[in-house]
């Protein structure tokens, strides 16, 4: 739909059943449900100019999906799932953009989604029952449900550096890559950050570049991914086994088709630990985390152990000692960190044209109009590349103008850090649902999974709220404020709250620091859900 056949603020305002922001995985599912199997009129907005949400924007070099692709992905339509051909275990970001793409065309949901516009304000109107939203053109619609779709890691943190806009280069933030992508060659390329963005951006921007710096606060802890494409009988057993992988990843802690191992670090001996760590690496990927042992991000002495084989590989691979060093993080346990996997991350520091500069000790001062300074030096640059996160979980939402029930704003109500109910539901702001909100599990699970989860989770209390005849649904205060201390309570359980992570806003300064995803895995979250709705809907409040 174009602009120009929407309302204005002159004309009538469009009544609509539902109003969703966001045309990413969630967005497209949500659409779905709600107009095609449950006949709702909705309207999807959209910022970007095209369909895919984090996959749409974050097009930088290297970018790819480090969750296997045959399970990130939608598992709701089993025709989808028979019928694309994923190229191997971790696509990169046009196939998985293609495919979102090519999800949006099967089930026709253009119609329904009017692009490059960004969604200002949600206001609740106590009387109706009904939220009021405004767009960046200045249209007005009316929606009974609102539901964000807005994604955990969308909100894109440029670092407020002094000077920062008086770079004469071309700079960029990872998560505003430019379509047409950008020559790095001949050029001198400096990248802040070592997340697992910048971790995927360094090797490929170094192969191209004529030089690159990368500056890093923190180092990080990476694991190769150890991509291959798929074979024709790969796709032939995948395909076979869709069912069964599906419903795996429903069950298991991170909604990936497998289960973490019931063993403990200590219960072996230090060469079977060693022989199972080296297993893993060979393997790749986030089975590092799971498929070893039970206890790595709850007991700091077998993280350790982890951790230090992973600061020893660090150690064979890269060939300057200092350098080796200093990649090797040691002020957080590994995984308290959301971890990158990785292609040729550590062996890049090893080429002649790559640096690696530690601005923990002499810290960035100024950007300048040729480069960069910190503390102890001057680097003269001709591309600047941001791989420095996102304002992750709360940025997008509080972005938005919204306000709820007489007229509390959602910005006020989190000041102190984010309060839900399940993740699902805000108290004080009615029909209002928040897919893979915080305090939920959402980042830390593979996130279709999340995502579907939560679509079908709020589809079914909208056909609750229909055969009730109730036009309003509302978390209770108590029922948040308990669900936010058992949020509270169960991150101690892990190792996550020790690190200063975008998990728990230390990333952002001044954001309170709060864990803001539920760190109890999938499953008890899942029972959680289900048993509220079980107890009619405990800890929610409906109204006719
Ligand atoms: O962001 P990050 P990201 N001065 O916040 C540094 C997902 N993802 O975009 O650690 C200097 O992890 C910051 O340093 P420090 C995934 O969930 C998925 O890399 O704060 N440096 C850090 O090194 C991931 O976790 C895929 O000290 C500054 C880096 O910038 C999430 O997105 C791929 C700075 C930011 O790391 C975010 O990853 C990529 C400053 N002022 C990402 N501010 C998949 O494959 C920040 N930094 C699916």
């Amino acid at each position: 739909m174009s602009v120009q056949q929407t309302n204005t603020e002159a004309g009538e305002i469009r009544q609509l059943d539902a109003v969703v922001i966001g045309a990413g995985f969630a967005g497209l599912r949500a659409l779905y449900k709600l107009r095609d199997e449950m006949g709702m009129d909705v309207q999807v907005y959209e910022t970007g100019d095209g369909v895919g949400g984090t996959w749409f924007w974050n097009r930088y070099p290297g970018a790819r999906c480090d969750s296997e692709s045959y399970y990130y992905c939608f598992s709701f339509d089993e025709d989808l799932a028979q019928e694309w051909e994923w190229s191997g275990k971790y696509p990169e970001q046009p196939e998985i953009e293609r495919y979102l793409n090519h999800a949006a065309d099967r089930f026709d949901m253009r119609r329904d989604i009017q692009l490059s516009t960004r969604v200002t304000s949600a206001h609740f109107d106590d009387a109706a029952n009904r939220w009021e939203i405004r767009t960046e053109h200045g249209e007005r619609v009316s929606a009974h449900y609102l539901i964000t779709a807005v994604g955990c890691l969308s909100a894109a943190n440029v670092p407020d550096i002094p000077g920062r806009d008086s770079f004469q280069g071309e700079s960029y933030h990872t998560s505003a890559w430019p379509r047409e992508g950008v020559d790095f060659t001949g050029k001198r390329v400096g990248l802040i950050g070592t997340g697992s963005t910048g971790i995927q951006a360094t090797p490929v921007i170094a192969a191209e570049a004529d030089h690159l710096t990368v500056f890093q606060r923190t180092p990080n802890f990476t694991v190769p991914a150890r991509h291959a494409a798929f074979l024709a009988e790969d796709q032939a057993r995948i395909k076979k086994n869709y069912p069964a992988i599906f419903a795996r990843t429903r069950e298991s802690p991170a909604g990936f088709p497998y289960f973490p191992i019931e063993r403990e670090t200590m219960s072996v001996s230090a060469e079977e630990r060693q022989e199972v760590l080296e297993g893993l690496w060979e393997e790749g990927g986030f089975k590092f985390m799971w498929g070893g042992f039970s206890d790595l991000l709850i007991n700091p002495i077998a993280n350790e152990i982890a951790s230090e084989f992973i600061r020893n590989k660090i150690r064979g691979i890269v060939k300057d000692p200092e350098t080796a060093e200093l990649l090797c993080p040691t002020d957080h346990p590994y995984g308290s960190k959301r971890p990158p996997i990785d292609t040729d991350y550590y062996v890049t520091f090893n080429r002649d044209n790559v640096k690696l500069v530690d601005i923990r000790n002499a810290p960035i001062e100024a950007i300048t109009g040729t480069g960069l300074r910190t503390k102890n030096a001057e680097y003269d640059l001709d591309i600047l590349v941001f791989a420095t996160g996102f304002d992750a979980m709360t940025g997008s939402l509080l972005k938005i103008d919204i306000q709820g029930a007489g007229g509390r704003r959602l910005a006020d109500v989190w000041a102190e850090g984010p309060r839900t109910y399940l993740g699902l539901q805000v108290s004080g702001f009615p029909n209002l649902f928040t897919i893979t909100g915080p305090g939920s599990p959402s980042v830390l699970v593979n996130m279709p999974v999340a995502i579907e989860h939560h679509v079908d989770w709020i589809a079914d209390c909208i056909e609750h709220m229909r055969a009730q005849g109730k036009t309003r649904v509302e978390a209770t205060e108590d029922a948040q404020e308990a669900w936010v201390e058992h949020v509270a309570e169960v991150s101690k359980e892990s190792l996550m709250g020790k690190a200063n992570s975008w998990y728990v806003g230390a990333n952002i300064p001044g954001k309170p620091r709060v864990v803001m995803p539920y760190a109890g895995g999938q499953p008890l979250y899942r029972e959680r859900c289900e048993a509220v709705v079980k107890a009619d809907y405990e800890g929610f409040e409906f109204r006719a």
